[in-house]
C-alpha cells in the first residue's frame, strides 16, 4: 500500500507541474484527495491491514496528503502571482513618457464622464438663472439631519447609513460626519440669501453601504432648490423634465410616484426608464426597468424655518439628482463601479481635452 501511495504522489507531482489554471489545480486536488480520490481509494483497504501495518501506513498516508496539500497551495499561489504579473505587465504605465512623446503618439487626456455631465447640468441650470453652490464634505449632524427635519430618533436616519467621526466631546447636533447627501446645501444656501433665489449644488456624498451595479459608497449628487412666492409642483416638474430633455437631447420616459423624505411635503420619486437595458430588466435597474434618479418635493415649512425663510410668505421645491446614475443612463454604463475604477480603458472612451 505504501508503494501505491508513493506512486500516486509521483503521478500527482507530474500532473500538477503542467497546470496553469486555478480551477484545474482544484480539480486535481479532488482527483487525489476527494472522497472518491485516488489516495482515499487506496486507504479504503487500510481496514484489512494488521495493527503493525497500520502504524506504518498511517503516518506515511498523512505525510503524502500534507505534501499534496502543500503543493496545491504553492501552485495556487504561483498561478495567482503570475496572473497579477501578467495584469501589471498588460496595464504598465510608462512613467518615463514626456508630454511631447505623448503628443507624437497622439495620446491625449480626457474628461471623466462625471465631469462632462456635471458641466452640462451646471450649464443648463445656469441658463435658467440658477446659482452653483459648493459645500463641505465633513458636516455636522445639524446640517445633514436636524435642520432637514430629521431628528435623532427619526426612522429616516436609517435610510442613509452614515460615516460618523469619533468626536464624543461635541454637544448633541454638532457631531461630525461625512455628508450623506447634498441636501446639507439647502440649509447653508438658505441661510446666506434672501428669497427669491434658486441654486444647485453638485458634489460628493458618502454612505456606508454595500456596493452593487447601481450603488457606490462614494458617489455624486446634485442638489437643487428654488424658493420664492407661489412656487408649485408644476414648476418643479417643468424644471426636472426640461433638464433631462436637454441632457438626453430627446424625450426620455420618466415616471413620478410618491416618495417620503422628511424635508419635503409632498415628496416624489422621479424614475427614469433604464437606458442600459431599454427597460427590459438588468442588474442596474434590478430587473424592474426603472432607475431611481431624482427624488424631489416641496420644501417642508420646518426646513424653510431652519434656513431662516418665513414659510408663511415663501415656499419652494428641492430635488436631489443622482448624478452618477445620470451618467450611467446617458452613456449606457452597466456598472457604477467603473466610474471610480481609475481604469484608463474606461476613462479614455469619453471626450478628449
Ligand atoms: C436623498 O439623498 C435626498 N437628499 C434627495 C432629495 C433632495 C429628496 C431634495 C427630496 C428633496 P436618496 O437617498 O434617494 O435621496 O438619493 C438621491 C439619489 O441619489 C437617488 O435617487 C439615486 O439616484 C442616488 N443614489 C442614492 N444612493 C446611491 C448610491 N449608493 N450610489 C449611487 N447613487 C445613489
Amino acid at each position: 500500500m505504501i508503494n501505491k501511495l508513493e506512486s500516486a504522489l509521483v503521478s500527482f507531482k507530474s500532473e500538477i507541474a503542467s497546470l496553469v489554471k486555478q480551477a484545474d489545480v482544484l480539480n486535481l486536488k479532488a482527483k487525489y484527495l476527494g472522497k472518491q480520490g485516488e489516495i482515499s481509494e487506496i486507504l479504503k483497504s487500510l481496514k484489512d491491514a494488521t495493527v503493525e501495518e497500520k502504524k506504518l501506513i498511517g503516518p506515511k498516508a498523512n505525510e503524502i496528503k500534507d505534501t499534496i496539500l502543500k503543493l496545491v497551495d504553492e501552485t495556487l499561489a504561483n498561478i495567482e502571482l503570475n496572473e497579477i504579473n501578467e495584469k501589471l505587465q498588460a496595464n504598465r504605465i510608462d512613467i518615463s513618457l514626456t508630454d511631447d512623446m505623448l503628443e507624437k503618439k497622439n495620446v491625449h487626456g480626457g474628461f471623466h464622464p462625471r465631469t462632462l455631465i456635471r458641466q452640462e447640468v451646471e450649464d443648463i441650470f445656469l441658463s435658467m438663472g440658477f446659482e452653483v453652490l459648493d459645500g463641505p464634505h465633513i458636516e455636522t449632524e445639524f446640517y445633514n439631519f436636524e435642520a432637514l427635519n430629521i431628528p435623532g430618533d427619526h426612522p429616516a436616519r436609517d435610510m442613509q447609513d452614515t460615516f460618523w467621526f469619533r468626536d464624543e466631546s461635541s454637544p448633541e447636533g454638532n457631531k461630525h460626519l461625512l455628508r450623506t447627501h447634498t441636501s446639507t446645501i439647502q440649509i447653508r444656501g438658505m441661510m446666506d440669501r434672501k428669497p427669491p433665489f434658486k441654486f444647485i449644488a453638485p458634489g460628493t456624498v458618502f454612505r456606508c453601504e454595500r456596493t452593487d451595479a447601481s450603488h457606490e459608497m462614494v458617489f455624486q449628487q446634485l442638489e437643487g432648490m428654488m424658493v420664492g412666492e407661489n412656487i408649485s409642483v408644476s414648476n418643479l416638474i417643468y424644471f426636472m423634465k426640461q433638464t433631462l430633455k436637454e441632457i438626453f437631447k430627446r424625450d426620455v420616459e420618466v415616471r413620478l410616484r410618491p416618495g417620503f423624505f422628511p424635508f419635503v411635503e409632498p415628496g416624489f420619486e422621479l424614475d427614469i426608464r433604464c437606458q442600459v437595458c431599454a427597460g427590459k430588466g438588468c442588474s442596474v435597474c434590478k430587473q424592474v426597468g426603472w432607475v431611481e434618479l431624482l427624488p424631489c418635493g416641496m420644501v417642508h415649512p420646518n426646513v424653510l424655518r431652519a434656513g431662516g425663510v418665513d414659510p408663511e410668505k415663501y415656499n419652494g421645491f428641492a430635488f436631489g439628482l443622482g448624478l452618477d446614475r445620470l451618467v450611467m443612463m446617458k452613456y449606457g454604463i452597466e456598472d457604477i463601479r467603473h466610474l471610480q475604477s481609475g481604469d484608463l480603458r474606461f476613462n479614455s472612451q469619453f471626450k478628449e481635452y
